[in-house]
């Protein structure tokens, strides 16, 4: 039985947060070799996302931190207890029938599985928006040696030590650049697989392309900076105490 914790980051998503966790219990239903715990953190949300959250079976976990999409994921792994990893949107940009193919890229070997929207297309492309992407992606290529598509994609599946083997600083979107070097640090190959994003279908963006693409390149060139050369996970102590979240309301499924 492979053993998968699913970590939803929302803020304000009511619109949206039922049709993401009714795809994702039915896709669970039929992945009857995996156990899933689905995590959502809720981040100071003023709508009824931690409700819907609830309604569906999924663990409620508040963000403790400053409000980030960054610091949500973070205390969402740190409340997580399960080896392998998926954060995916809470916008229905995201499409849970894909979950059983990118966990099965997850082999030997493999520490990050990121589903390229540059393969599998995006209804939520603009212009500006898939440039960005590509410079970014290329920058990050440039920095790590690592070149990928879709750096930025919010759809990643990535073995626990990614996380538990390294301290995590990022408050915001630029958490994807972060992942990606520390799967790298690790000594794990990162590859993508071909994801189709669809439009939000509801609620508010929470990203913008100045803001957060100024972080996106801060952050790459400072992970590049640190350089990516594979450490030892065994000989590094985990950076994180894994300490105990208040989960509001728990009930994992199967
Ligand atoms: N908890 C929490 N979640 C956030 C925050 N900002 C964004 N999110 C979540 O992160 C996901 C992506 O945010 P979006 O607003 O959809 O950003 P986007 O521009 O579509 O970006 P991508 O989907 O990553 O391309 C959504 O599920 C948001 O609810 C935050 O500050 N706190
Ligand atoms: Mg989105």
């Amino acid at each position: 039985m492979k053993n998968v914790s699913i970590i939803i980051p929302a803020q304000n998503e009511e619109e949206t947060l039922g049709l993401v966790l009714e795809d994702l219990n039915k896709v669970i239903d039929e992945m009857p070799n995996y156990r899933f715990e689905v995590i959502c953190v809720d981040d100071h949300s003023t709508d009824g996302t931690a409700n819907i959250a609830r309604s569906y079976g999924a663990k409620v976990v508040e963000n403790l931190r400053k409000p980030g999409k960054g610091t949500a994921l973070r205390t969402g792994f740190e409340a997580s207890q399960y080896e392998t990893l998926v954060m995916l949107d809470a916008d229905y940009s995201h499409r849970a029938e894909e979950l059983p193919r990118m966990l099965n890229a997850l082999t030997d070997g493999v520490g990050l599985v990121i589903g390229s929207r540059v393969v599998g297309g995006s209804e939520e492309y603009t212009h500006v928006r898939a440039l960005g992407n590509v410079f970014l992606s290329a920058t990050l290529g440039v920095c790590t040696r690592r070149y990928l598509s879709d750096a930025l994609n919010g759809f990643k599946v990535f073995r626990r030590e990614v996380f538990t083997g390294f301290k995590y600083t990022s408050n915001a979107f630029e958490i994807e650049i972060e992942i990606i070097a520390n799967a790298l640090r690790g000594g794990f190959r990162v590859v993508e697989v071909s994801s189709s994003e669809r439009a939000r279908a509801g609620g508010e963006m929470k990203s913008s392309v100045v803001k957060h693409g100024t972080r996106f390149l801060l952050r790459i060139f400072w992970e590049g900076l640190r350089g990516v050369k594979p450490v030892n996970l065994e000989e590094k102590k985990p950076s994180i105490k894994l300490r105990k979240i208040p989960v509001a309301e728990t009930r994992s499924r199967k």
